[in-house]
């Protein structure tokens, strides 16, 4: 991995041993990035991907052991056809490029979200992903598509009513039980929110899971992101750590 000496100065003042496990990422302000260069959304998304392949690069370098980015909410079908259209073209663009290298890599692709509403060719695009890189035991690349955390709560309660009237469960939930119904399932908790674009909201991602994670927020925006941030981001997670590692969880 080549470093800019700036780069590099940020990456000496981090403890590789402590780089958090899960990271999890809302890729926002493209379409604003795009408008401020007289250019169309499409410009800014392309440029949004370019940005997920350095981060996704540099993420996976670092050693952190979980990715999960925020591609595409349940809110985002309000937008004008023509710009989803050019959304979804980007799954398959992105796999289409990367994924000798995610093979490569030991990343492994998953998609969390209602696969339902997505077009074909993106859950054939994303199914061979998810396909060639199954058996791959480093990073894991979560995308968030379709996908909404109310929705993601509700459904879990359905599968386990469906799962209860079978007789496959008792009445009976805790939240670990309760976690295994949800997307993340197996999964660690993020231990760190990234959100770019200078809203300082969640926005109905991962609500459940993101109870006790660090939030770093930042006006860049997400085509502005780079390596040198997610340092930053990292830098800050690791002081709040050391500065709240004293006083015990409640
Ligand atoms: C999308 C680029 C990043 C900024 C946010 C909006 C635009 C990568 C993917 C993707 C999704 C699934 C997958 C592989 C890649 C993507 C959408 C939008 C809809 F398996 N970037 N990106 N998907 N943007």
């Amino acid at each position: 991995m080549v470093l800019t000496q700036q780069e590099e100065a940020v990456l000496s003042r981090i403890n590789r041993n402590r780089i958090p496990g899960h990271v999890a990422m809302i890729m926002d302000g493209n379409g604003r990035w795009a408008r401020e260069r007289g250019l169309p959304r499409s410009a800014g998304h392309r440029q949004g991907v370019e940005t997920v392949r350095e981060v996704v690069r540099f993420s996976n370098y670092l050693g952190i052991k979980a990715l999960t980015l925020f591609a595409f909410s349940t809110e985002n079908w309000r937008r004008p056809a023509q710009e989803i259209n050019f959304l979804m073209s980007l799954p398959e663009q992105y796999l289409q490029s990367e994924l000798p290298e995610l093979i490569k890599n030991n990343v492994k692709v998953r998609l969390m979200g209602d696969e339902k509403r997505l077009p074909g060719q993106v859950r054939r695009a994303i199914a061979k992903g998810m396909e060639a890189t199954g058996e791959n035991s480093g990073m894991i690349l979560n995308f968030a598509l379709n996908y909404g955390a109310r929705m993601e709560i509700v459904r879990a309660v359905q599968a386990m009513l469906t799962d209860l009237k079978q007789g496959k469960i008792k009445a009976e939930v805790s939240e670990k039980s309760f976690a295994a119904y949800l997307y993340t399932a197996g999964l660690p908790d993020p231990d760190l929110l990234i959100r770019t674009g200078g809203e300082y909201r969640i926005s109905n991602f991962l609500l459940w899971q993101l109870a006790y994670s660090e939030l770093w927020f930042t006006p860049l925006y997400w085509p502005d992101f780079g390596k040198i941030h997610l340092l930053e981001a990292i830098k800050d997670f690791q002081q709040r750590e050391r500065r709240f590692g004293k006083i015990p969880k409640v």
